[in-house]
């Protein structure tokens, strides 16, 4: 049972999506305990409806804590899902101003691309492989839009899951052959190993990410063909300022890279 009034959602929706944009960061949402998914998802894509209103599209989606170590310091045993807008993509090798931004972190992700609609429920890892044609390597910039990054699970899922940038990079492999359970990432911050990981950190298998999407969209959308998704991160996030900068290095797929200012 949602508990929020739809002048509550609009109004915290208002409040998130005016934080991302000032970069400036919001009480947790304390006057809202009763909170749940529902509630949760509908602010979300009340955010996403501000920004299309203003013009913004959508340029993909994400699955976030997908992770065993996400999800135990979260205390959740559920991932989420949340948008990418298009006016957060950032060119491989980029450059952010970290003044845009409040506390961020980099995660590296394997990102997928659909080349079939993909519908749940019911989706299985079988059906996300057969939708799915292209893998890419990705890092997710994100950054919480709470107060010290203190956060439920229906406070992140209302804050779009903390994303903030993305950026695309090396090589569009075909996923025909791939192992994406065992490939490997090594995340380098200022030319140093800072964190490593493999695709079997999300969720077992990169593609049961890709199901789960589908079924937690399924009372929304079926995912279309063409979709760009960041799969989870598959390495513990690291924090970055001004000065940092950042490569991802997948086997296979290759390297992406972020510099922050
Ligand atoms: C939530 C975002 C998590 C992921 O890949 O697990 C996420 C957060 O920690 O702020 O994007
Ligand atoms: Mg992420």
């Amino acid at each position: 049972m949602a508990a929020l009034s739809p002048e509550a959602v609009a109004a915290l929706a208002e409040r998130l999506d005016n934080a991302q944009l000032a970069g400036r960061a919001i009480a947790r949402t304390a006057e809202h305990p009763r909170m749940d998914q529902q509630d949760a998802y509908a602010v979300q894509w009340a955010v996403r409806q501000r920004k299309l209103n203003r013009g913004r599209g959508v340029a993909g989606l994400k699955m976030g804590l997908t992770s065993p170590a996400k999800m135990k310091q979260l205390g959740v045993d559920t991932p989420f899902y949340a948008f990418l807008a298009d006016d957060t993509a950032v060119a491989d090798g980029g450059e952010i101003d970290t003044a845009n931004l409040i506390r961020p972190q980099v995660e590296a992700e394997i990102a997928v691309v659909t080349s079939r609609p993909l519908r749940g429920p019911g989706c299985h890892i079988t059906q996300a492989a057969a939708a799915i044609e292209w893998v890419l390597p990705a890092i997710e910039v994100i950054d919480s839009r709470y107060q010290d990054s203190q956060f439920d699970l229906a406070d992140v899922i209302a804050d779009n899951g903390s994303a903030a940038r993305f950026a695309i990079g090396g090589n569009a492999c075909r996923v025909q052959g791939m192992d994406l359970k065992t490939l490997g990432v090594v995340l380098e911050k200022n030319g140093e190993v800072a964190q490593v990981g493999a695709g079997a950190a999300v969720l077992g298998h990169p593609l049961a990410s890709v199901a789960m999407l589908a079924n937690l969209l399924a009372n929304r959308e079926a995912i279309p063909p063409g979709t760009l998704i960041l799969t989870g991160s598959a390495i513990e996030p690291v924090p970055v300022g001004a000065g940092d900068a950042v490569q991802a290095r997948f086997q296979h797929l290759g390297a992406v890279s972020l510099r922050f200012s």
